[in-house]
């Protein structure tokens, strides 16, 4: 067993290929399997042989992760983000490894067993395998998500075999790959065998090439017999010559927006290989990065393989819609952290459009704690891995058009390792740069790239002269930075609510094009399906399967829920990054067409008022102004829909919007109907709301505390020595928000009004925040809230609290919607009329917190079922403000407690909270805070609102 603690990658594969779609005979070893695990790596070995009787195993499918199956019997998954799940003593593993044995009788066909060569290929096993053939080893290998491929012709044989392998989830290779994800082991990807006939194609890569409307295709194949090209839709058929390139006359180039494929086929006597080229040239032109000539502006999202219940085995069909969202949200890139996704991920990507940076699979962050002290990175005995995984990671993928960029993996630290990687992939393609974010120096990538940098740290990067030095670098180093193109590989952590600021970033690509845009940390949370002792289902996190260590939700920061729903911040990414810029200019539109190649032939320009605006189309870069003839007393609201169904959205669907604000009257005065009593109060407070029971205002000051207010956000620590080490709520908690006791201090009537005011205060704390409530007979209330002098902190929000019957359960409103919106993230909020039941109004984030703000509310109508109840309108404050509003069924305190939605206490009552402000989002579960300009100070606020009865 000293090959599961040996550093060097493999015994025994063959060298890596691309995955190639071929005619020659294959069959899929996928389904089920006879499989044992053994809590130690020393189980005998005699289960490779022919005759071991494997009745008593289980069965289990392969492709699949065994701690996902057998509810439990086979062990949990576990989850860390940097921390080792295992002593760090590399490359050592513990005693305790599970072990997972598979046997599989294979009955191979006589096509198959009749060709020269047979191999056998695994696109993917966690972490180390070894594999026998009807008793025969022929090798082992580690380098989860890369595929290995076994010579196995001398051992087959047509007719029936066994095909035997030993899984150990722990080996040399876990220290790289130590990815900020769920441990996983097991047989996960697909498992097959290849045929290799004589005279038959080794490897292709067909290189393509696009300049001033031609293409060009570069072949490099790999074979023993002549070899032909064909590309029919270019009446292309031709001999290959070595070294040679194919003209191949006008084409249409390849780009995200327009991804043109044509099929090709590369053909022996014996053998036919099929793919599908995409013209481009990809190239860096000082600090600019350029395909086809343009500069691209990365949109995109770091997309891991996740999947509720089947982990990272891939599923097409799913992987198709995920894709296919993201389309629909406006993303145009993907990097594929931290590891080559599923093979035909890519097919995917050439197809509907992406940029993609492929990443290799490495990461050794959890040396990062000892000081990155015996580091793999930098250690002669690894060398050989790092280049095996990179080879592995550029030869499988490198024929698609896609692939712009290759990037050696994530947080590893720096070190001759990787340097000799990224040497390696020069040397092999000249056509697509190098990425890695830990070379900070710049010393052998060919970008620079950082993680989570603020705004103002993002900005001095895009320009020149700054003194600012940039992280671990000498002024030297700095410059040399500067000539670079800059992305960010990772930014705007969507963990929970959030993240805010993304239209702050958005902007800076505008103003500095050495700035190319980034990859949201990231698309997906990775919830495992699990349910509770009585049979509720949810969505697990770190610590939800017993795990000795864990990062509890950490694992949960996507911009699309565990269950395929979209979050509003996805929604914020798509109005802010829109492809479209629209401007008001008096009485005419300006439309700037902000895409890379596409003009807007694809888009119909809708009034929502009214029908189509004639927009004539509009080529990349450039701009028309077009009158709208409009009411500036209505709402306009002009949406770029597509013209026609494309493979990821039907014709209608809204690539960009933007609204022109109606100039409002001003609230009109009360209409009183006579035998209406808005309020009744005993002891002067209020016991019943339009003749229902109800209680309040009470003042609210806490909000459940998102993910980035529990923050730390440890990466401006690296910058900023004055990072206080508590967050936001430990600061609100401390100073006791969520428990605030009242005093009444007194009650007036005069005439039709009462008249209260209430000190507002936390147990232990002298600080405190007056309260005047002011009634009035016409149904109208104000509520003056005046904090006392000496609040030293930021405040969650400024609001007040009415408890209503538990039947009051949904709203329309007409303000800022349709989803929740904070003052940061507020892009893709319109003001519009929307409804929504109460359960609508909340996402159900992983981890229960502050949600469901409707920001800038004209006028609510509570409803109970059909019934509309009861009208708000508000009255805006003296600078013009107006108040949001949530309608929850639980306190802020109840859902600080709650650490799953399943959590969350039964409920009978509803909770209408009016909020004059609220605190802003920012990324600081990783990432910067609340940018100064969104945070809530303590302050005076005025709150005005009128109820009537019914329906506005
Ligand atoms: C960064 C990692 O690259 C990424 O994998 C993920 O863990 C992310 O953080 C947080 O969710 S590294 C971090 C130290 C910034």
């Amino acid at each position: 067993m000293a090959y599961i603690a040996d550093p060097r990658p493999h015994h025994g594969a063959l060298p890596a290929r691309s995955w190639l779609r071929s005619n020659a005979p294959a069959l899929s070893l996928n389904g089920p399997w006879r499989f044992r695990l053994s809590p130690t790596a020393t189980a005998p070995e005699d289960f490779a042989a022919e005759a071991f009787d494997d009745a008593g195993w289980d069965d289990l499918p392969v492709p699949a992760h065994w701690v996902l199956h057998g509810d439990g019997a086979y062990g949990r998954p576990i989850y860390t983000n940097v921390q080792y799940p295992f002593p760090i003593d590399p490359p050592h593993v513990p005693d305790e490894n599970p072990t997972g044995d598979y046997r599989r009788q294979v009955d191979v066909p006589a096509d198959l067993a009749g060709c020269e060569r047979v191999v056998l290929r695994f696109d993917g096993v966690e972490s180390m395998f070894r594999v026998w053939v009807n008793g025969d080893e022929v090798g082992t290998a580690s380098g989860s998500r890369l595929a290995h491929e076994f010579d196995v012709t001398g051992s087959l044989r047509a007719g029936a075999n066994v095909v035997a392998v030993r899984v150990h989830q722990w080996s040399a290779g876990s220290y790289l790959e130590d990815q900020d994800q769920w441990w996983l082991p097991g047989i996960f990807r697909d498992v097959t065998l290849i045929g290799r006939p004589a005279g038959g194609i080794e490897d292709v890569w067909l290189r393509t090439s696009y300049t001033d409307g031609r293409g060009l295709v570069l072949p490099e194949v790999t074979a023993d017999a002549p070899v032909t090209l064909r590309i029919p839709a270019l009446n292309i058929e031709q001999v290959v010559v070595a070294g040679e390139p194919v003209d191949v006359g006008e084409v249409a180039p390849w780009s995200a927006e327009e991804p043109m494929l044509y099929d090709a086929t590369v053909s022996t006597a014996a053998e036919t290989v099929t793919l599908r080229l995409g013209f481009r040239t990809v190239e860096i032109r000082g600090d600019q990065f350029l395909v086809n000539g343009r500069r691209v502006v990365f949109h995109g999202m770091n997309r891991h393989e996740t999947h509720p219940e089947r982990g990272r085995v891939f599923d097409e069909e799913h992987a198709r819609e995920d894709l296919a969202r993201m389309k629909r949200f406006n993303v145009n890139a993907i990097r594929t952290s931290h590891y080559p996704p599923h093979p035909r991920l890519l097919d995917l990507a050439d197809e509907l459009g992406f940029w993609v940076i492929l990443e290799c699979d490495l990461e050794t962050h959890g040396f990062e704690k000892l000081g990155w002290h015996g580091n793999p990175s930098d250690d002669p005995a690894w060398r050989e891995a790092y280049l095996d995984r990179v080879e592995r990671t550029v030869e499988r993928d490198k024929n698609h058009p896609s692939i712009v960029i290759w990037s050696l993996g994530n947080e590893s630290g720096t070190g001759a390792n990787l340097a000799a990687m990224s040497a390696w992939v020069h040397a092999r393609d000249a056509g697509r740069p190098v990425h890695y974010e830990g070379d900070y120096t710049g010393d052998y990538t060919d970008l620079y790239s950082r993680m989570y940098p603020p705004v103002t740290e993002t900005e001095q990067i895009g320009t020149d002269g700054s003194r600012t030095p940039l992280l671990g670098c000498t002024p030297a180093q700095g410059a040399r930075q500067r000539t670079k193109p800059f992305l960010l590989c990772e930014y705007a952590h969507a963990m929970g609510n959030g993240p805010g600021a993304l239209d702050q970033y958005e902007d800076l690509v505008h103003r500095h094009p050495r700035l190319h845009g980034g990859f949201v940390w990231e698309w997906r949370d990775h919830g495992i399906r699990t349910s509770t002792p009585d049979g509720r289902p949810f969505y697990g996190y770190g610590g939800d399967f017993g795990e000795v260590v864990h990062d509890g939700n950490f694992v949960m920061d996507g911009m699309v829920l565990s269950d395929d729903v979209p979050t509003p911040g996805l929604h914020e990414f798509k109005a802010v990054v829109q492809p479209l810029r629209l401007t008001f200019d008096g009485a005419d539109v300006v439309i700037d067409n902000l895409r890379h190649s596409a003009d807007t032939s694809d888009l119909r320009f809708v009034r929502r008022d009214s029908s189509a605006l004639a927009v004539p189309p509009i080529p990349p870069g450039g701009s028309v102004r077009v009158a709208v003839d409009a009411d500036p007393a209505a709402w306009l609201t002009i949406d770029a829909v597509l013209a026609a169904a494309t493979a990821w959205a039907p014709e209608g669907h809204v690539v960009a919007t933007a609204q022109r604000p109606a100039s409002e009257a001003p609230v009109a005065p009360a209409r009183v109907s006579s035998g209406w009593r808005p309020f009744e109060f005993e002891n002067g407070s209020l016991v019943r709301l339009a003749g229902r029971p109800a209680t309040g205002p009470r003042l609210e000051l806490f909000r459940a505390p998102t993910d980035n207010d529990e923050g730390l956000s440890d990466r401006i620590e690296d910058s900023d020595e004055s990072r206080p080490d508590v967050s936001s709520a430990d600061v609100w908690r401390r100073a006791g928000l969520d428990r605030l006791t009242t005093r009444r201090v007194s009650v007036e009537r005069s005439g039709d009004a009462l008249r209260t005011v209430d000190r507002v205060a936390a147990a232990d704390s002298a600080l405190s925040v007056l309260m005047e409530t002011i009634w009035s007979a016409d149904g109208s209330v104000r509520v003056e809230i005046l904090p006392s002098s000496g609040w030293p902190t930021v405040w969650p929000r400024i609001g007040v609290r009415f408890d209503l019957p538990g039947d009051v359960d949904g709203a329309s409103w007409f303000g800022l919607g349709p989803h929740e919106s904070y003052p940061d993230s507020m892009r893709a909020a319109q003001v519009g009329h929307y409804r929504a039941t109460i359960d609508e109004l909340s996402v159900a984030y992983a981890r229960p917190q502050e949600t469901g703000h409707r920001s800038q509310v004209r006028s609510l109508t509570l409803t109970s079922g059909d019934d509309a109840w009861l009208t708000l309108t508000t009255i805006p404050d003296t600078r013009g403000r107006r108040p949001g509003f949530t309608l929850s069924r639980h306190t802020p305190q109840q859902i600080a407690r709650a650490a799953h939605p399943h959590e969350l206490p039964p409920s009978t009552t509803s909770y209408l909270f009016i909020d004059a402000a609220q605190h802003g989002l920012g990324s600081r579960a990783c990432g910067p805070d609340v940018w100064p300009g969104f945070a809530l100070r303590p302050e005076a606020r005025t709150i005005r609102l009128r109820f009537s009865p019914g329906a506005a």
